[in-house]
């Protein structure tokens, strides 16, 4: 399975992250599970961020898809709904997708490491995560999707947003 986190926390953040779900079917042999978005507190970012919406999917790779293939697509998307090159660290973005998992693959280089290194340290990304993956063993950690999120203790706040919350 492949595992990818979503995140915005600039322009009309629910709408963008609706609209790149319904894209990444492109990638996947079948459906692609869908996380709830989540209201989220920023992370790291740099002071007065806004809060960021996130959100996960989980589906199984088309045919013939590598993990550095469907890394350039996702940077494409990226861009394509408004995300410059941005100096500042964690600076606002329209869109952020992160490849989380990749079946058992992993990377270890200066541009690409895989499993994502500080995914399960967060609770913007477990909390969604564990809606459409829960039972996923997380490499090197023994410990699944679901196990890592009610252990992890976090000053995060989020939020799970239904169709009335949603602005
Ligand atoms: N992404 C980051 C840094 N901090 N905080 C939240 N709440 N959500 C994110 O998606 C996020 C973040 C780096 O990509
Ligand atoms: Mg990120
Ligand atoms: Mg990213």
């Amino acid at each position: 399975m492949i595992l990818i986190g979503l995140g915005s926390n600039r322009g009309d953040s629910a709408t963008i992250l609706l609209e790149a779900m319904d894209r990444l079917q492109s990638f996947a042999r079948a459906e692609v599970r869908r996380s709830s978005l989540w209201r989220t507190s920023p992370v790291d970012c740099p002071p007065e961020s806004g809060e960021f919406i996130n959100a996960a999917v989980a589906f199984e790779a088309r045919d013939g898809l590598t993990p550095e293939a469907l890394l350039r697509q996702l940077k494409l998307l990226e861009k394509k709904y408004g995300r410059a090159a941005n100096p500042v660290r964690n600076a606002p973005r329209e869109l952020d997708l992160d490849l989380l998992l990749f079946d058992d693959e992993t990377r270890q280089s200066a541009d690409f490491v895989l499993p994502h290194p500080r995914a399960v340290d967060r609770l913007f990304v477990l909390a969604p995560a564990a809606e459409v993956l829960p039972d996923a063993h997380w490499p090197g950690t023994g410990r699944t999707v679901r196990q890592l999120l009610t252990a992890l203790r976090s000053d995060e706040t989020v939020t799970r947003l239904d169709a009335t919350n949603v602005e």
